[in-house]
């Protein structure tokens, strides 16, 4: 595969309706693109960083930074065998995972077309069909998130995953709880407590949660390993795991039962792949975690979600749950079983519309190789 040529796109998105987590409130999404074209063949990629470092510390803006002056210079007009090779080409560059995954996925998907094949068989994927979960933002109240959790749960989603904070956690679960007994409930709180909060962490335990996902500080695994050792619900880690280093760092450590893996986070399906085998070779399950995507970023996610080790329910939803229009045909649609059928066409198996990410593009950029004559 001859990488002949990078776009970045940043298109800005509305979501339909506002997302609170512990760290701020998302609205108008700022998103990159990634097309690359191989061989001839396009393939398009996400870069999942959020507009401030209030999650992990890309940003939109860092991410174009990287991308243009380091990631995109060191693959432009290189020759591959398969995009797997893409890490080591761009192992001079520290962290940016998010940065990098964009670009590596967008090869994913174009070794893909290249070969005829789904992204999901490509990547080793077994499942037909995926178990979809929803995430829900803070709400002003109990009743308010009840309502919410009704509605999901009469569409057919699988598990429901609550975001708490300080001052909006015992009480919300309480209730949602009391309302639904028997369903698969979690929370994530996106860091927003320390260590000295471990009993009042504890109190959770009472409702049977499913999980309790990043607690503590963001960059912590050994905190994390504290507190699992004081609290029965188990722990998942989102944003501590950046590599499977750090996977079977957090499952030596005690510090989780679960993990959840980001496309973004990992850098790319190829460290995603080492993540789900760590995580399989030592029993802990996984499940794939959102970054509000749109339809190529969802995408991506649902064939990673075909990997024998992810159990358990993602975050990957309906794209008619965040935008008005999606960026891809179909749009993803979740069956009232709560499951996602996985394309079998090639590549990432939905069209990218290019008509309608043209109209939201606001920036891009562009390398091209020197085109050898045959
Ligand atoms: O921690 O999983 C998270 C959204 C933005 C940043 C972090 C997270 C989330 C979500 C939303 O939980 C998942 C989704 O619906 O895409
Ligand atoms: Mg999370």
């Amino acid at each position: 595969m001859k990488i002949e040529s990078i776009t970045l796109r940043e298109v800005q998105m509305r979501l339909k309706a506002p997302f609170e987590t512990s760290f701020g409130v998302s609205h108008n999404r700022r998103i990159i693109l990634v097309e690359v074209v191989a061989d001839g063949v396009s393939g398009w990629g996400e870069v999942t960083a959020s507009e401030t470092p209030g999650y992990n510390s890309e940003t939109t803006d860092t991410a174009w930074h990287v991308i243009s002056d380091f990631v995109a210079p060191a693959l432009i007009g290189k020759t591959i065998s398969a995009a797997s090779e893409c890490p080591a080409l761009l192992a001079a560059i520290r962290g940016h995972e998010m940065a990098k995954s964009g670009v590596e996925n967008a090869l994913w998907d174009a070794e893909a077309h290249i070969k005829g094949v789904s992204l999901s068989k490509l990547l080793g994927g077994t499942l037909e069909e995926i178990a979809s979960g929803v995430s829900l933002g803070i709400r002003e109240s109990p009743l308010a998130l009840v309502r919410r959790v009704e509605e999901e749960l009469k569409s057919g989603y699988q598990r429901i995953k609550l975001k708490i904070k300080p001052g909006k956690d015992l009480e919300y679960v309480a209730a949602v709880r009391k309302e639904f007994p028997n369903i698969l409930l979690s929370v994530d709180a996106n860091s927003a407590y320390r260590l000295e909060d471990a009993a009042h962490l504890g109190r959770l335990d009472e409702f049977r949660l499913l999980m309790m996902e990043q607690p503590l500080n963001w960059d912590d695994i050994y905190a994390h390993s504290k507190l699992q050792a004081q609290i029965q619900t188990a722990i998942c880690l989102d944003e501590c795991i950046n590599n499977a280093r750090h996977a079977l760092t957090a499952i030596e450590l005690k510090a989780c039962r679960i993990i959840n893996v980001k496309l973004g986070r990992v850098g790319g399906h190829s460290e995603a792949r080492r993540v789900e085998h760590t995580c399989r070779t030592h029993s802990i399950p996984v499940w794939c975690g959102g970054m509000l995507e749109t339809g190529i970023g969802r995408a991506h996610n649902i064939a990673m979600s075909t990997l024998s080790g992810f159990t358990l329910p993602g975050d990957v939803s309906a794209s008619k749950r965040y935008w008005n229009e999606d960026i891809i045909e179909p749009e993803v649609e979740v069956t009232s079983k709560g499951t996602i059928h996985v394309p079998k066409t090639p590549g990432i198996g939905y069209a990218v519309r290019r008509d309608r990410i043209e109209q939201l593009t606001v920036r891009t950029n562009n390398w091209n190789s020197q085109r050898t004559a045959a």
